[in-house]
């Protein structure tokens, strides 16, 4: 069993990478930036444990930041892609299987009535918003602190995720006017988003949103808040995007549109829908969708969209989730979330969890995290130090402090007991 503090290969690799890599990494997020040490170089994975290249092994509750709800090399997804694969991976041309998983898309998420593949969230978001501009034939955005839409030019402004991880709340590089016509208001203030339309409303394309946050953090949508923006779209003849790439199957089929009952005109899909490969999708009313090229004139293409081992892992992963498997995921992070407040507690941290189903944020404050604001309050100096605590004990988390954290099928009650018990050795050693 190699020593978790070993990084040996980890180190050469990293000076490697970050000679020919920025900040040798692919992802910034991923640079152990905000919580320091050396970025393991992950070897190989399976179920719910990675492997370093120093042969160190970890519990992970990162699962690539939500794709994996069927935890690392599942076999029917392995299967899958290697069935796939030995047909062919790419054929710049449609394929049967974009269509099969369109079909369970289409299917599991009824405002979804037609849906456009692409190769990431960012692609997917980019999308939607040139069309929601074509349709409504208005410029302007509302976008939440705090909600993270992939590294869109115009919704990096106040982003989560990464850049709110490293204070970068607007990046270098994007043009003032292009960011101009994207408005700003706190996630859950329903009244700033109808004094923002108040004034505007009548150039507002579109308002796009994070139905259940994951990129400052959790943070759930305050009762009222997601039916609240149905209307003032309705009102203002705005379009309502849901960005669903953490939540679309993760807390269930039908995503969280389905949980709040508000139906939105366009949604954005990606991680659990590709199974773990390069997928992002956009999807929604058939008027608006029709306007997509070569049924319309919004132009947007992709070399590998449709991909078909993509899309084989997509539809061996969706393929494989129920209504038993998201209720047994939500017992199983119950189990942890409240074992890790109680650990937490009773070591004298205060802290909140906010959990929906298997993805859930712990945040190192005392007042509730319901916005951008209270979520920068938490202690990412705490966060930090209880990364690291972890880390040494054997269990990997989000190496940033405003990100979820995912238990998958994988994640057995063992397995939540052992992470357990190195949260319990992490919090007592704070
Ligand atoms: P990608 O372009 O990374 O596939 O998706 C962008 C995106 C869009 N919408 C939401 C709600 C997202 O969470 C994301 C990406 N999530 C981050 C982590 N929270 C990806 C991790 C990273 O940037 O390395």
């Amino acid at each position: 069993m190699a020593s978790l503090a070993v990084t040996t290969q980890s180190a050469k690799l990293f000076a490697r990478a970050c000679a020919v890599t920025p900040g040798g990494v692919n992802s910034p997020v991923r640079a152990f930036r905000s919580v320091g040490g050396m970025p393991r170089f992950i070897a190989r994975g399976k179920g719910a444990r990675i492997w370093d290249e120093d042969g160190n092994s970890f519990i992970d509750f990162v699962m690539s930041w939500g794709p994996l709800i069927l935890g690392h090399a599942p076999p029917e997804v392995v299967d899958a892609i290697m069935g796939a694969a030995s047909t062919g991976t790419t054929f710049g041309a449609p394929t049967a299987r974009e269509v099969a998983l369109a079909e369970v898309i289409t299917r599991a998420m009824p405002s979804v009535e037609m849906v456009r593949f692409v190769n990431s969230g960012t692609e997917a978001s980019m999308s939607a918003l040139r069309l929601a501009r074509a349709f409504t034939g208005r410029d302007r955005v509302v976008k939440f602190a705090g909600c993270y839409h992939g590294h869109v030019d115009a919704l990096l402004v106040q982003a989560g995720s990464g850049v709110a991880t490293l204070a970068l709340p607007d990046s270098p590089g994007v043009p003032a006017h292009w960011a101009a016509d994207t408005l700003v208001a706190p996630y859950n203030d329903l009244a700033a988003v109808e004094a923002i339309f108040a004034e505007r409303g009548s150039t507002i394309a579109a308002i796009i949103v994070e139905p259940i946050a994951g990129n400052m953090g959790v943070v759930p949508p305050a009762e009222g808040f997601l039916a609240g923006l149905r209307s003032i779209c309705d009102r203002h003849g705005a379009l309502l995007i849901f960005d669903e790439v953490i939540t679309g199957f993760r807390i269930g089929r039908g995503g969280a549109q389905a949980r709040c009952g508000v139906r939105p005109d366009l949604t954005l899909l990606g991680k659990i829908v590709g199974g773990g490969l390069p997928v992002g999708a956009y999807g929604g009313r058939r008027d608006i969708m029709s306007l997509v090229a070569p049924s319309g004139s919004v132009y947007q293409a992709g070399t590998l969209s449709g991909n078909p081992l993509a899309m084989a892992a997509g539809l061996a992963t969706l393929n494989a989730l129920d209504d038993a498997l998201y209720a047994e995921l939500d017992r199983r992070t119950a189990r942890l979330t409240s074992a890790l407040a109680e650990a937490a507690h009773s070591n004298g941290h205060p802290v909140q969890i906010n959990r929906v189903g298997s993805m859930a944020t712990m945040f190192f404050t005392n007042e509730p995290v319901v916005d951008y604001a209270s979520a920068m309050r938490a202690s990412r100096e705490t966060y930090a130090k209880f990364f690291q605590r972890m880390l040494s004990a054997g269990t990997y988390l989000a190496p940033a402090a405003f990100e979820a954290f995912f238990v998958s099928r994988a994640h057995d009650d063992a397995t939540i007991d052992e992470a357990i018990d190195h949260a319990r050795r992490g919090f007592a050693q704070l």
